[in-house]
C-alpha cells in the first residue's frame, strides 16, 4: 500500500502560513480600493492558509486506498501490521479537521468581509491561532500514519486471480529450495509480521494457469500451539488466501527435526487450514537403504506422499503436477 509523505503539524502549518504570506504580498503590491485593501489582504492570508493545509489533507486522504475495499488478505494484514481500527481513526481524524477548517475558512474570510478594516489583523491573527489548534490537534494521527506508512512499505504484491500454494514445514526442511526448483524467476521478498526475513512469493505457470507459491520462514516453520492471538492471526490471513499448503517434510531428520515432530506440525497446520494438503517428503538423497523400512511406516500414515529431493531435482514434475491439479477457492 502506498502512503503519501505524512507531514508533522508544522510542516503543514509552515506551508500554509508561507503560502499565505506570499499570496498577501502579491495581493499588497496590486490596485486595491485603499478602504478595502486590508481586508483584502487578510482574507486572501487567511483562505490561502486554510486551502493549502486542506490540500494536503485531501491529498492523504486521496492516495490512502479505502481500506475497506481491499482484498481481505490486505484487510488482515493491514491489522496484523499496524491495526486497521486505529488506521480508519487517524483518517477519520484527519478528515474531521478538513471539515473544521472548511468551516473556520468560511466563516473568517466573511467576518473579516464584514468588519471594519482596522479589525482584519486581529481577526487573521485569531484564525492562524485556531487553525494551528485544529492541526495540533490531529498530531497523534499524523504521526501514526507515517507509522504506518513505514510498517506498510514493501507489503506482498499478491496476485488473487492465481491458485495459492502456501508451504509449511520446519526450518532447514528444504521449503526455499523446493520453492526455487518450482518457480521461475527469483521469488519476490516481502514484509510480513513475525517472520524473520519476509515472506517469498515465487511464480510459475502451468496449463495457462497462474500459480503463486508463498514461503513463509518463521510462520509456518514452528508449533502452532505456543502462538498467541496476533501470531495465530497472522496465519490465519494465509488461511484466507491459500488454495492448498504444501507440506514439507524432511525425511532425513538432517534438518535436525526428528520426523514424529514434523507429523505433529503437520496435524496443527492440518488443523488449523481446513485446506487441501500436499504432503513432500524431501532430501530422500540422504535415506540410506536401511532406514528406507521407517520411511515406508510413515508414508503409510498419509494418503498421498511425493517423495522428492529438491537439492537433486528428483520428484519436483510430480509435485508441479500435483499443485496444477488444485482448485482455485471461490
Ligand atoms: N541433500 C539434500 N539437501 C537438501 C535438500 N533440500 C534442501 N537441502 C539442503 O538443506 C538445507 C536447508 O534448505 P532450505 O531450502 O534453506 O530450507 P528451509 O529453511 O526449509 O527453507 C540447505 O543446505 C539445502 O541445500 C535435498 O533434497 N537433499
Ligand atoms: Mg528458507
Amino acid at each position: 500500500m502506498i502512503i503519501p509523505t505524512i507531514p508533522t503539524p508544522d510542516e503543514l502549518l509552515d506551508k500554509g502560513f508561507n503560502r499565505a504570506k506570499k499570496a498577501a504580498n502579491k495581493a499588497r503590491t496590486s490596485k486595491l480600493p485603499r478602504h478595502k485593501k486590508s481586508q483584502i489582504i487578510e482574507e486572501t492570508r487567511v483562505t490561502t492558509a486554510c486551502q493549502v493545509v486542506k490540500e494536503k489533507l485531501q491529498m492523504i486522504l486521496d492516495r490512502v486506498p479505502d481500506i475497506e475495499s481491499l482484498p481481505e488478505f490486505y484487510q488482515d494484514y493491514i491489522d496484523i501490521t499496524v491495526g486497521v481500527d486505529q488506521m480508519k481513526q487517524s483518517l477519520g481524524a484527519l478528515n474531521w479537521a478538513y471539515g473544521i477548517i472548511t468551516q473556520l475558512e468560511k466563516d473568517y474570510a466573511k467576518r473579516i468581509r464584514r468588519s471594519p478594516s482596522e479589525n482584519s489583523t486581529k481577526l487573521q491573527k485569531q484564525l492562524y491561532g485556531r487553525l494551528a489548534s485544529v492541526v495540533n490537534k490531529i498530531s497523534k494521527d499524523l504521526d501514526f500514519l507515517d507509522y504506518g506508512k513505514s510498517k506498510l512499505r514493501n507489503m506482498p504484491t499478491i496476485n488473487f486471480e492465481a491458485t495459492t500454494i502456501v508451504i509449511a514445514g520446519f526450518p532447514n526442511v528444504g521449503k526455499s529450495t523446493l520453492l526455487r526448483q518450482i518457480t521461475d524467476a527469483e521469488p519476490q521478498v516481502a514484509n510480513y509480521p513475525f517472520t524473520t526475513k519476509g515472506i517469498q512469493i515465487g511464480h510459475l505457470e502451468r496449463k495457462w494457469k497462474h500459480i503463486q507459491i508463498i514461503d513463509t520462514p518463521g510462520l509456518l516453520d514452528r508449533p502452532i500451539i505456543k502462538m498467541n492471538d496476533i501470531e495465530l492471526n497472522a496465519i490465519l490471513a494465509f488461511e484466507h488466501l491459500a488454495d492448498s499448503i504444501l507440506f514439507i517434510c524432511d525425511i532425513s531428520e538432517t534438518s535436525g527435526y526428528l520426523i514424529e515432530n514434523q507429523i505433529k506440525l503437520f496435524e496443527e497446520i492440518n488443523t488449523i487450514f481446513k485446506k487441501d494438503i500436499i504432503i513432500v517428503f524431501n532430501k530422500i538423497d540422504l535415506v540410506s537403504d536401511d532406514k528406507k523400512e521407517k520411511l515406508e511406516k510413515y508414508k503409510n500414515i498419509f494418503n498421498d506422499v511425493i517423495e522428492i529431493s529438491a537439492f537433486e531435482r528428483t520428484g519436483i514434475e510430480k509435485i508441479i503436477n500435483r499443485i496444477a491439479k488444485v482448485e482455485k477457492n471461490p
